[in-house]
Order: C-alpha cells, then sequence, then structure tokens
C-alpha cells in the first residue's frame, strides 16, 4: 500500500511506507470477493492496529527537545494484563526539566479496543498546557479528545489565551475541518479545553486514522516548541496559582474521566483507582490540599458525598463552541456566561 499523505505545508507528511497506518475497519467486499475473504482481510488489517507508533513518534521527538529521563512511576507502572488474559495495558512514564510527567497507556485489546492516553504535565514553574491526546477506538468508531488543554481559564485570562493559543489557531483550525465537532460533549469538560481542541468520533479508516496521527504529530510538536519556549515562573503565587491549576485538572480526571468505566472492567475498581490516581493523574497528593468538592461544589450530594454523576450541567454543545473565522474570539462567552 504506497500511501503518501500531505495537506499542507504546515502538516506533517507521513512517510510512505514506515508510518502507514494498518485500519481497524472491515473493507468493502469487491464484487468478485466472497464474505469470507473479506473478513480475513478485515481481521489482517485489524490485528495490525495499534497506538505504539503514536508513542514511539513522541519520545523520539521529545528527545530531541530535552532531556527525557525515566520517572520513578516506571518501576511500578509498566504493564499489566486485563482479567480477560488477553487485553494488554502498556505503560510509560518519563520527567525532564520542564516536565513534571511525561506518561503514556496504551490499551491493546486486539481487534476489539485500541486506547491511547497520552499526556504531559509541566512542572509547576511553567505555566504550559497540558499536552492531552485520548483516544479510544472500537472495532467501528472512534472517540478523540486532542488538545493543549490550558492551564488556565482562556476566556477571563486573554493574555494567557494570547500567550499560547494565537500562532496555533491556523493550525487548529484546518484539523477542526478534517476532524469535525464531535457533537454534544459534557459541558464541564469544555472548561478544561482550549479554542484548538480536536474532539471528534469517526468511523474506523485509513484516511481518519492518517489524519488523526498527522495532527498528533503536529500538535505534539508545536507542545514541544512552547515547552522549549517557555520561561520559568519565579514569583511564589504564580507558581502557586499553577500548582492550584493542575491539581484541580488532575482532581477532575481522577473522578470524572470517561475512561474509568472501561478501566475498571479490565482491572478491577482497586487497580483502576490506583491506576487513575496514582500513574494517570499522578500529582494529586504534592500540588494541593483542596478535595473534588472544594473545587466543584455542585457535585455535593445531600449526604455530603460525591455526585457519581458525570455532568451536572449535562452535555451540550452540538456545533464548535469557538468562533474561528473570529480569530481568537469566542462564541462559547455567548453560550456559557458563567465559565469560571
Ligand atoms: C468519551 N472521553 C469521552 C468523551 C470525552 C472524553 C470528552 C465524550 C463523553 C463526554 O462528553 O464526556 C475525554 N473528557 C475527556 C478528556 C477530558 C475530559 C480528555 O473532560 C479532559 C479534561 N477514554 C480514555 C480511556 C478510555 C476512554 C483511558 O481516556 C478507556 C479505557 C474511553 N472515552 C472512553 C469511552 C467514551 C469516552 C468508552 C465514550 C463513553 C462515554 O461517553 O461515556
Amino acid at each position: 500500500m504506497e500511501h503518501c499523505f500531505c495537506f499542507s505545508t504546515t502538516m506533517t507528511i507521513l512517510p510512505a511506507t514506515k508510518h502507514y497506518l494498518p485500519i481497524l475497519t472491515s473493507r468493502s467486499c469487491t464484487s468478485g470477493s466472497t464474505r469470507r475473504n473479506c473478513n480475513r482481510a478485515a481481521f489482517i488489517e485489524v490485528s495490525a492496529f495499534s497506538y505504539q507508533n503514536f508513542i514511539d513518534f513522541a519520545l523520539n521527538e521529545t528527545k530531541l527537545h530535552t532531556n527525557l529521563s525515566p520517572s520513578p512511576l516506571q518501576d511500578k507502572y509498566r504493564s499489566l494484563k486485563a482479567f480477560d488474559g488477553k487485553t494488554q495495558l502498556q505503560m510509560l512514564s518519563f520527567q525532564a526539566p520542564k516536565i513534571r510527567l511525561l506518561r503514556s497507556l496504551n490499551i491493546d485489546a486486539g481487534e476489539t479496543m485500541q486506547v491511547l492516553d497520552f499526556a504531559a504535565f509541566p512542572t509547576p514553574q511553567y505555566d504550559l498546557p497540558i499536552f492531552c491526546a485520548n483516544f479510544f477506538s472500537s472495532s467501528s468508531m472512534n472517540i478523540v479528545v486532542l488538545d493543549l488543554n490550558p492551564l488556565h481559564d482562556v476566556i477571563s485570562h486573554m493574555d494567557y489565551r494570547e500567550k499560547y493559543y494565537q500562532s496555533l489557531m491556523p493550525l487548529g483550525s484546518m484539523y477542526a475541518e478534517l476532524l469535525p465537532w464531535g457533537g454534544k460533549i459534557t459541558s464541564e469538560s469544555l472548561r478544561f479545553f482550549s479554542p484548538i481542541v480536536l474532539w471528534t468520533k469517526f468511523t474506523s479508516s485509513s484516511y481518519h486514522h492518517n489524519v488523526l496521527y498527522s495532527a498528533f504529530m503536529d500538535y505534539y510538536k508545536a507542545w514541544l516548541q512552547l515547552m522549549q519556549q517557555a520561561d520559568e515562573d519565579v514569583d511564589a503565587s504564580r507558581i502557586n496559582c499553577n500548582c492550584e491549576a493542575q491539581h484541580k485538572y488532575l482532581i477532575w480526571r481522577v473522578e470524572k474521566d470517561p475512561g474509568q468505566q472501561i478501566l475498571k472492567k479490565l482491572i478491577g475498581e482497586a487497580n483502576a483507582k490506583d491506576l487513575l490516581k496514582n500513574f494517570l493523574f499522578n500529582g494529586i497528593d504534592e500540588l494541593g490540599s483542596k478535595t473534588f468538592l472544594d473545587y466543584f461544589p455542585e457535585y455535593q450530594c445531600a449526604d455530603g458525598t460525591i455526585n457519581d454523576k458525570r455532568s451536572i450541567i449535562g452535555k451540550s454543545f452540538e456545533s464548535r463552541p469557538w468562533n474561528d473565522s473570529e480569530g481568537m474570539s469566542v462564541r462559547i462567552q455567548k453560550i456559557w456566561p458563567t465559565n469560571p
């Protein structure tokens, strides 16, 4: 399969064979082929699909920009086998002078499911966005969030928005066209997303997976560039703000991440909770002392416990709430005037 992939001058060109992504979907039968042949072809492709090359790319690229060393978490979190005896969970974690934690979780359940959760959290001296790639793929459907999650609110902090996102708007707009808005979304999640967020759903195809791979590479390269240029905050109150913002983000995700249910099914409730708190969203105990309900009091039940609903407001935003044509202006403000 000779596929060369190129969209525009800003986009990464995939080398024709090395990075070609086998697809996770079944092929449509050609007129001469039997259903049996079609299924076999689909199986061959499915079994080869993996997010491993996303991780390989990210790690190699990171090494070009900084001195990456293994995280102390690497000893405990390496690989796990799920209860089904087949699904593999692979974990990797690193740190670098400006990166508190760079970690990935790759779930390989063959043709039934592939998951990539890849994130980079800055050290608190830097107000850098959090790199966030969450890709869930079943045999037919893909659920994707790719973003440089803002550490500080991009609506009230216009300076923050301009500092990190102004120059990336053309990149975001280009990919938002290729990977259109995925429909209604938990409203609370949007507070953690930037104007260049890619929230999308698509059926599996080599085209979509190639676009996603390109987007991942371009977004990660953009994040690395921001990381390399970032100046250290020296003011104690600014560092405190960075700590608290990251803490709030981590607490939200530990408590409300949509991946929780699947993790619990795969490895049991206790292991899933441990993985979420101590690996995926590590840092809660070090970066702050507030509780989930301190940050999100609207989730408090009458008996003082946390409401286990994922969303209090509900799902909204049928279409992309950021108005790209107006550059940095934000329609979300009009829809959601009470945004924190
Ligand atoms: C769905 N994952 C989603 C959705 C979002 C995210 C927005 C759509 C459903 C919704 O509106 O909540 C991702 N949400 C995020 C991210 C942030 C957020 C990145 O608030 C950041 C602040 N996802 C994973 C892992 C798995 C996974 C590890 O990260 C599986 C092990 C699965 N995500 C998953 C599944 C769905 C989903 C199965 C669809 C099911 C659902 O909507 O509940």
